[in-house]
């Protein structure tokens, strides 16, 4: 709050702490709640500082004054401002900084390194940027990738695949997990988790998928890649196997005439094995906070749980480093899962958080 601004006046560390102040709306602004924390707790300590703050070091040295904000104050107190600041509070570079965020694989870090370069626009971009393949398709597909998708059309590309897959192979099932699995009327993607009774390795999967992607891109079905399968490595630390790319429902007969632009939607395809089924459903309807707390939980317990399975007695050594990855309690069933960890069964449209 700014109730105190005059107190702070009188404050020989208040020119440092109006700054701060500043950063600290900014990140308010921004829906930033750890830092906004952070700030405001800092804030609280310099206020009760009787000297002027000047240094890195000594600043640190305060009760919840971190090194960054530390860093931050020496600057604020040998330059009266923050350059950090300069950009923070320029509404449109907010503006800026959000519509790069909304292009697919963006982060927060490359979104910022195309504002450093000056870069303002997404047209800037397609022409001026060193652009990923990705970045290059998200930016093309922008509004595309940035619609929702109606659950009754989830159901209905689903539907295509699910037919498709079948063809294929009989014994392999599917289901939409994610948003749509936890009964939103909308999606930012479709999730589709890929399975087969008896297979206890992704990798069992992945001829099955290499057919069923080849066959949905000749159809016209699947119209981009943005993770391929040879591209991931199999069974390491992930769900084992994934591929990543976008479709739409293909035109129906060939009556001429130009077909309507389609809108291009976002699908996932992961590869579980019967064995880890149950982990990673629970990983793959979330939502991530579900997931968090679920982990939590799961350590608080004395176990692990991750997208493959959930795990009794981690060994840690020194430094919390793991000795052991503990013994799989279970995997294939969720709600086996759910037992062990001794939390009530909760339906998946109740895993909002
Ligand atoms: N997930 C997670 N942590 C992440 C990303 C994903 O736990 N950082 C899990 C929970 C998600 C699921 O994977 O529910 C699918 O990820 P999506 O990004 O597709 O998220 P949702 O399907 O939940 O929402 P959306 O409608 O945006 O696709
Ligand atoms: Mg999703
Ligand atoms: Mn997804």
């Amino acid at each position: 709050g700014t109730k105190d601004k005059s107190a702070d006046t009188q404050n020989p560390n208040a020119k440092t702490i109006e700054v701060l102040h500043s950063m600290c709306d900014y990140y308010t602004r921004i829906n930033d709640h750890w830092r906004t924390l952070a700030y405001r707790k800092a804030i609280a300590t310099l206020r009760r500082q009787p000297t002027k703050v000047m240094t890195e070091e000594v600043a640190f040295q305060l009760p919840n004054v971190g090194a960054r904000i530390a860093a931050k104050i020496e600057e604020i107190a040998s330059t009266n401002k923050l350059r950090r600041l300069e950009y923070a509070n320029d509404e449109p570079l907010d503006q800026v900084l959000e519509t790069f965020l909304k292009i697919y694989d963006v982060g927060t870090s490359r979104a910022n390194k195309w504002i450093a370069q000056g870069f303002r626009t997404l047209d800037d971009l397609r022409q001026k940027a060193d652009l990923t393949t990705n970045q290059r398709l998200g930016i093309e597909r922008y509004d595309d990738l940035n619609t929702r998708i109606p659950r009754a059309e989830i159901a209905a590309l689903f539907a295509y695949v699910e037919r498709e897959a079948a063809q294929i192979d009989p014994s392999v099932e599917l289901l939409v997990g994610g948003s749509y699995r936890r009964g939103s009327d909308s999606s930012g993607d479709i999730d589709i988790i890929v399975t087969r009774k008896g297979t206890d390795s992704s990798a069992d999967l992945v001829p099955f998928l290499e057919e069923l992607v080849a066959i949905l891109t000749r159809k016209g079905f699947l119209v981009a890649v943005l993770a391929a399968l040879h591209a991931n490595r199999l069974g390491k630390d992930g769900p084992g196997s994934k591929w990543h790319g976008c479709c739409v429902l293909p035109a129906e007969g060939g009556a001429g005439g130009e077909a309507p632009r389609q809108i291009w939607r976002r699908i996932d395809f992961l590869l579980v094995p019967e064995s880890e089924y149950g982990a990673a459903l629970i990983y793959f309807t979330g939502n991530d906070i579900f997931n968090r707390s679920m982990r939590l939980l799961a350590s608080k317990k004395g176990m692990r749980l991750n997208q493959r399975g959930l795990y009794k007695e981690v060994m840690r050594g020194k430094n919390r480093i793991k000795v052991t990855e503990g013994e799989l309690m279970e995997g294939r069933d969720e709600k086996r899962i759910f037992e062990l960890l001794g939390v009530k069964w909760r339906e998946p449209w109740e895993r909002w958080c």
